[in-house]
């Protein structure tokens, strides 16, 4: 019989979850960094390559992984996101054939998934582009601003007041670093999994300006071991916001559920899919 001709490498579902296995055996066998985990700083990089979309222009946006390039890498609200980048080297030799871009968007989904999150579905197609895609600089939130600041910011990008609720709880997950934000401390007591405790300890606790040198950021009165930034406290001090953080804190399900939805919409922002809605894949968790 005729062999059949070869054409050229198609990556499939299995393939991208080779990918995902890989990313999240690293991330059990490295668990010297930080709290445990390099997830949170995973997570944080697939947020900031596609938090710079503009919805106006369809410029910025996970497609084309600009933040390795200097302009873009070297932005304030980059800092530190080298360890993530460095991180997923190895993972990219290993599987040369997918983008930098889709790999850094597998991974925050890895990371979500690993750290005990919701299923996050992915769909391929993020292609690498050169440095004249790099965003310009402040297109990424300031964590000193106020609700007027996170509005323009994610409205920008084409979320609703409940989208950018339950897109904070994010900070459930990882820390600030003193050498990277200059801000310091975790937000909760289980920084590498995800749970609506963010939204709980924003509204139960006690919270008060911190004393010290660093940016202005607070800190809880009972423990002083835990910090909010100002644009989080915005949350709970807005009431649009604040009604949103009340029903996360109520019931981690409906956190998970809207979370999910809102994460899935952040990482496909403007990127031109050659797969529809329907063809989306959900990978396997290495505890399921
Ligand atoms: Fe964030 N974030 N973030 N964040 N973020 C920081 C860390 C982490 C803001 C500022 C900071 C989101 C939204 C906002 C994560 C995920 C997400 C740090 C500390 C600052 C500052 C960085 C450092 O010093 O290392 C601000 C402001 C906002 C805003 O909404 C106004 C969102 C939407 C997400 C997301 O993932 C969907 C994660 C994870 C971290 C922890 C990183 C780490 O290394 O640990």
């Amino acid at each position: 019989q005729e062999a059949k001709a070869k054409g050229p490498f198609v990556p499939k579902y299995e393939d991208y979850q080779k990918v995902y296995d890989a990313v999240a055996k690293k991330l059990q066998d490295e668990d010297d960094y930080d709290d445990g985990s390099y997830g949170p700083v995973l997570l944080r990089l697939a947020w900031h390559a596609s938090g710079t979309y503009d919805a106006e222009t369809g410029t910025g946006g996970s497609n084309g992984a600009t933040m390795r390039f200097a302009p873009e890498g070297d932005h304030g609200a980059n800092a530190g996101l080298k360890a993530a980048r460095d991180f997923l080297e190895p993972i990219k030799e290993q599987f040369p054939w997918i983008s930098y871009s889709d790999l850094w968007i597998l991974s925050g989904i890895c990371a979500i998934q690993e750290m005990q999150g919701p299923k996050i579905p992915f769909r391929p197609g993020r292609t690498d582009r050169d440095v004249s895609f790099c965003t310009p600089d402040g297109r990424l939130p300031d964590a000193s601003k106020d609700r007027k600041h996170i509005r323009a910011i994610f409205g920008r990008m084409g979320f609703d007041d409940r989208e950018m609720v339950a897109l904070s709880g994010a900070h459930a997950l990882g820390r600030c670093h003193t050498d990277r934000s200059g801000y310091d401390g975790p937000w909760t007591f289980s920084p590498t999994t995800l749970t609506n405790d963010y939204y709980k300890l924003l509204l139960e606790e006690k919270w008060q300006w911190k004393k010290w040198n660093g940016p202005k950021q607070y800190e809880d009165v009972k423990t002083k071991s835990l910090m909010m930034l100002p644009t989080d406290m915005e949350i709970v001090k807005d009431k649009t916001f604040r009604k949103h953080a009340e029903r996360y804190a109520k019931d981690n399900d409906v956190f998970f559920k809207e979370f999910a939805d809102a994460v899935l919409k952040l990482f496909e922002l403007g990127v031109p899919f050659t797969v529809s809605e329907d063809q989306r894949w959900t990978f396997k968790s290495s505890f399921d």
